[in-house]
């Protein structure tokens, strides 16, 4: 492992292997039915493109995810799917570091297991930082091309509005303050993840906030939100707690 801000390659391993040019890190709990599928696809739409790996991070899933991940490492080998494993549920914000740190890529991909984030996407992504020379290109529902399939109308109020007033109070440029899709510099990243406190949707705003605050160049990429099809969804009333309470703490704290 190397430390978050040097791709993590030794010098004896480096003379052999190439290192990737995108890390797609993937925390994972209790993913275990979307995890093969999420391989195959980040396959299919990456590896005649560009040299990537994936790096799954996950929190010991009681439903054996880790298990799942250590059989694509089989079929796809362990350079290209490469697993850190944690004896416990952690959190988003210490997975997101803690695959980080396990990395190589000069760009880091950060997305959900679920499948609400189609790795379709990703090669507009690709293409867009090098139009644009972005430090961050943000994937968002909410421009034209964008949106979301599955959710009731209660849940896309409640995303919209809780985007909305965010942006509104934060002074945020960017439209999706809580989406967690995005394509970060290696640099930017770990700078963002080192300063940034929120915890749950307040992680996602935080970051980006900072991220226009630090004055780092963003794009924005319309993507298409699909709800997640298999396992349970943890959004609830901590949820929405935890998210006024990282709203009130950017608005004076930052
Ligand atoms: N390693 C790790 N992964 C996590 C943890 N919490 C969530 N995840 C993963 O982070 C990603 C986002 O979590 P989700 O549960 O999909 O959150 P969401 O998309 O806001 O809500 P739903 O899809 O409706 O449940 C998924 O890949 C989860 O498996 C955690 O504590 N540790
Ligand atoms: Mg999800």
């Amino acid at each position: 492992m190397g430390s978050m801000d040097q791709p993590a390659t030794s010098m004896g391993a480096k003379a052999l292997t190439v290192d990737p040019e995108y890390s797609v890190i993937v925390p994972t709990y209790n993913e275990r039915p979307n995890v093969a599928v999420l391989a195959w696809l980040l396959h299919k739409y990456l590896d005649e493109l560009v040299s990537f790996e994936v790096v799954f991070v996950d929190d010991n899933s009681p439903d054996g995810t880790a298990n799942a991940i250590k059989q694509l490492q089989a079929v796809y080998g362990t350079s290209r799917i490469r697993l850190v494993c944690r004896p416990g549920k952690l959190g988003l914000g210490t997975a997101y570091a803690a695959g980080l740190a396990a990395s190589s890529g000069r760009f880091i991909i950060l997305m959900d297991a679920d499948l609400s984030h189609h790795p379709k996407h990703l090669p507009d992504f690709i293409a867009a930082q090098r139009a644009t020379d972005a430090d961050v290109v943000a994937g968002t529902r909410y421009r034209l091309g964008g949106g979301v399939a599955g959710w009731n109308l209660t849940r896309k109020l409640t995303s919209r509005g809780a985007n909305l007033l965010a942006s509104f109070l934060l002074g945020a440029r960017t439209s999706d303050l809580t989406g967690a899709y995005r394509l970060y510099r290696r640099g930017a990243l770990c700078e963002l993840l080192h300063a940034t406190t929120s915890r749950g949707y307040a992680f996602q705003m935080e970051v980006i906030v900072r991220a226009q605050y630090s004055r780092l160049r963003i794009t924005e990429m319309p993507i298409v939100f699909v709800d997640r099809l298999y396992g349970e969804s943890k959004l609830g009333m901590g949820e929405y707690v935890q998210f006024v309470r990282g709203l009130l703490g950017l608005l004076f704290g930052l």
